[in-house]
């Protein structure tokens, strides 16, 4: 089944699904495969393989076949630029970061990338990657524009216009280690203004801060400073993934999505 179907298919049946992201730079292939182990024991329905410091060739590609030895879960990569792309993952989120200062980052690495892709034959979603206060690395080296957290209105135009130029996914970032994740009300702001499969990420570390971005209308919670620890990683993330498929988001997304 296409990973993006796969992911369509829990949110309807689950209410969200949850992703753990793992950055190939900052561990050897071995350890980012155990560290897959204990993320599907915990629940995770995917690993993402990507981060802002942009790694590629050989380590991503040997990070992508650990987690592929060590997981039946499907890889999405979640590339930093053109060359963070490798052959052996299931799918990649094809991304523009709509609201950077640089064209590099809108459509510049994905027509270098893009050949490459298709070389690969890999599944590509298109995805709008909206970068929020304070937006760490991936801010920084994005050259984002920052959405002030306190402009709910502006991401929703962002999405708005993400959805008619065809992206199915949008992704809310706070940045990786992010003190506050993405407020809960712009959440709600951009659900109400798009259809759109919409992922939220950056700085979620409870089952309460995961459950109400879910509740406001996120469709995937992605975590990825929860999976570097090496303590208690799989009950932690066990907390996240049942608190987002059994509370009010679980009914609400049922309800619509039902015939
Ligand atoms: C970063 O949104 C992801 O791209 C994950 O953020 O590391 O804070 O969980 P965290």
């Amino acid at each position: 089944m296409k990973v993006e179907k796969y992911l369509l298919r829990i949110i309807e049946r689950e209410g969200a699904a949850h992703l753990s992201l793992i950055d190939p730079a900052k561990q050897s292939p071995e350890v980012a495969g155990r560290m897959a182990s204990s993320v599907a024991e915990g629940g995770s329905d995917g690993i993402m393989v990507g981060g802002s410091t942009g790694a590629g060739g050989e380590l991503l590609d040997e990070t992508v076949l650990a987690i592929k030895d060590a997981v039946d879960l499907p890889v999405i990569l979640f590339p930093a630029s053109e060359l963070c792309i490798s052959g052996h993952a299931d799918a990649i989120f094809f991304m523009s970061m709509l609201n950077s200062a640089d064209p590099y980052y809108i459509t510049g690495a994905q027509r270098l990338g893009a050949p490459r892709v298709k070389e690969f034959g890999l599944e590509a979603i298109p995805m709008a990657y909206l970068v929020v206060e304070p937006g760490g690395a991936a801010g920084r080296v994005g050259k984002a524009n920052l959405i002030p957290r306190d402009e709910p209105e502006l991401a929703a135009s962002y999405a708005l216009a993400a959805q008619y130029l065809g992206m199915r996914f949008i992704y809310l970032e706070a940045g990786s280690g992010a003190e506050a994740p993405v407020p809960v009300e712009m959440v709600r702001a951009v659900r109400r203004a798009v259809d759109s499969t919409l992922l939220v990420g950056g700085g979620i570390r409870t089952p309460e801060a995961a459950a109400e971005r879910v509740e406001a209308g996120a469709d995937i919670v992605v975590t990825g400073t929860l999976v570097e620890e090496v303590k208690n990683r799989a009950e932690r993330i066990r907390g996240i993934v049942r608190a987002i498929k059994s509370g009010r988001g679980a009914s609400r997304r049922r309800c619509k999505r039902s015939p």
